[in-house]
């Protein structure tokens, strides 16, 4: 199994959440939970890695390690990073027999670490109906000239049921806290509470403004499927447009209650984390993967990666991503077709490749269907293998089908129906489709209509499975293919 070129992944062990996600000291530095004596999850650390363009990274040597009573039991679970007087500090979750509590720890030189000894939010601090049984992922920000964190946790509701004999329920909350000092915290309010299946809690809460807007951002375990066809995964992770009152501790989501949108509609998307460049750039990266699925790079002593870094704007009453424009830098050997019909099956001269970046503007005029078969393997017939996205305009829908693709991923929990095939609501408002697909040996993240819709999916696919074809119901123009191949992204620096 070949590593991504593009995307951050472990040198070595196992790789989820993205963690401090910051530009600091003049580079990007972006941690991540981490295990680095095995391919599977265990007590956690805090992986480091540094970039100046968000594209070729570094590794650090591990950041955080589970060596104090207060991470003791599982380790140093997810987290933010801030800047505060010429210092990095760290504000993450320690689990430890007691609990889950957070936890600081700073640094001078951005690659070594101290932590505080004991937690700064911890049991006195907790919020209303919180335990501190699931009480995680502080994610960190500045509003003049004071900090703010909002807190992922379970919450336990004060009234019963109204009308019912009383009944334990377990609902999740987000929970807003404001520091002066990074040290000492006071609770502010609730911004998001809910009831998800089995007891699920919002995990890895963020909140960024975006063009003005205030976005809370969330991954809540178990949320069910919708009649949209959204929530698929076993977990998701949402957003939620609205306007966060800081003072009184409250957030009012645009949707009204219990309204949640998918953050991305693909198979392997999770844990988003944002930061805000030095340009004012809202950026996010994910965690590209799902729980409980089957990892096929286990053999090879690495699994978990994350996504190529997006941006985010916010247009037209939602969230638009696209990959980061610093990924521009690395285009060479442009290759495509301008102006063309295509009427059933096709491939273009030079559009191949399995680390690579396409732009496609397709006029789908009379057609129900267009899509691109990926990752095909050579020779020729039917049967070859494949993944394929297509664009089904009756349904108003873009389907990610990754049935035929040449290493299957299972799903190793029956809370989920499947993983082979996930559907995204693209309404177009001409006839016009516009892609951007980014393949990186092992991934794909599907960009359409100017980012308002995103597709996330891991593709193990062997390293000579490049071919790429197009295909129609029916006459289609394509306005415009580009193919860009990626070099010069080089091979991983390692700790030294
Ligand atoms: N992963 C971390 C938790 C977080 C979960 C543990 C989400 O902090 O809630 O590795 O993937």
């Amino acid at each position: 199994m070949t590593r991504p070129v593009l995307r951050l992944k472990p040198p070595t062990g196992w790789m989820n959440d993205p963690n401090g996600f910051i530009h600091s000291g003049g580079r990007y530095h972006l941690f991540y939970q981490h295990n680095p004596y095995a391919p599977r999850w265990g007590r956690m650390h805090w992986g480091h890695a540094v970039s100046d363009d968000l594209i070729r990274w570094e590794h650090l040597p591990v950041a955080l390690r589970p060596d104090s009573f207060w991470d003791g039991a599982l380790g140093c679970f997810s987290g933010s990073a801030i800047e505060r007087g010429g210092e990095l500090y760290l504000l993450y979750t320690g689990v430890s027999i007691l609990g889950q509590y957070q936890m600081l720890a700073r640094s001078g030189d951005g690659v070594s670490f101290s932590k505080r000894r004991r937690p700064v939010i911890g049991r006195r601090l907790l919020p209303p109906g919180g335990s501190g049984r699931a009480f995680r992922d502080p994610k960190l920000f500045e509003r003049d000239g004071a900090f703010y964190c909002v807190v992922g946790g379970d919450w336990k509701p004060e009234a019963p049921a109204a009308g019912g004999r009383s009944r334990a329920v377990r609902g999740t909350q987000v929970s807003l806290y404001r520091s002066d000092d990074l040290v000492e915290w006071r609770y502010v309010g609730p911004l998001l509470r809910g009831v998800l299946p089995d007891g699920g809690v919002f995990e890895c809460p963020d909140y960024i403004r975006v063009d003005g807007k205030d976005v809370l951002i969330a991954s809540p375990m178990h949320l069910p499927r919708n009649d949209e066809g959204e929530f698929e995964n076993l977990h998701s992770t949402v957003y939620l447009p609205g306007a966060l009152d800081l003072e009184r501790g409250l957030f009012e989501p645009d949707d009204g209650p219990g309204v949640y949108r998918e953050l991305d509609g693909g198979t392997d998307f999770y844990a988003a984390q944002t930061t805000t460049a030095p340009d004012g750039r809202a950026l996010m990266v994910a965690w590209m993967q799902m729980w409980k699925r089957t990892m096929p790079t286990e053999a090879e002593g690495w699994a978990g990666a994350m996504t190529v870094p997006r941006e985010l704007s916010y247009e037209g009453g939602r969230l638009r991503q696209r990959p980061v424009r610093e990924l521009e830098r690395y285009w060479a050997d442009t290759a495509g077709a301008a102006d063309f019909v295509l009427d059933g099956t096709a491939s273009v001269p030079g559009v191949r490749g399995n680390v690579c970046d396409i732009e496609l503007t397709v006029d789908m005029m009379g057609a129900s269907e267009f899509g691109l078969r990926l990752f095909i393997a050579p020779g020729d017939g039917p049967d070859r293998s494949c993944v394929t996205l297509r664009y089904d305009r009756k349904n108003a829908s873009l389907v990610l089908d990754r049935s035929r693709a040449a290493v299957r991923i299972a799903s190793l929990d029956k809370g989920e129906a499947g993983c082979d095939v996930r559907t995204t609501r693209l309404k177009l408002s001409g006839a016009l489709l516009r892609l951007r697909l980014l393949l990186d040996r092992n991934g794909l993240e599907v960009f359409a209509d100017g980012g308002a819709v995103s597709m996330t999916s891991l593709v193990y696919a062997p390293e000579d499975h490049t071919g790429i074809e197009l295909f129609s119901d029916a006459p289609v123009r394509v306005v415009e293919l580009r193919r860009h191949a990626i070099e010069g992204v080089g091979t991983e620096r390692s700790p030294r």
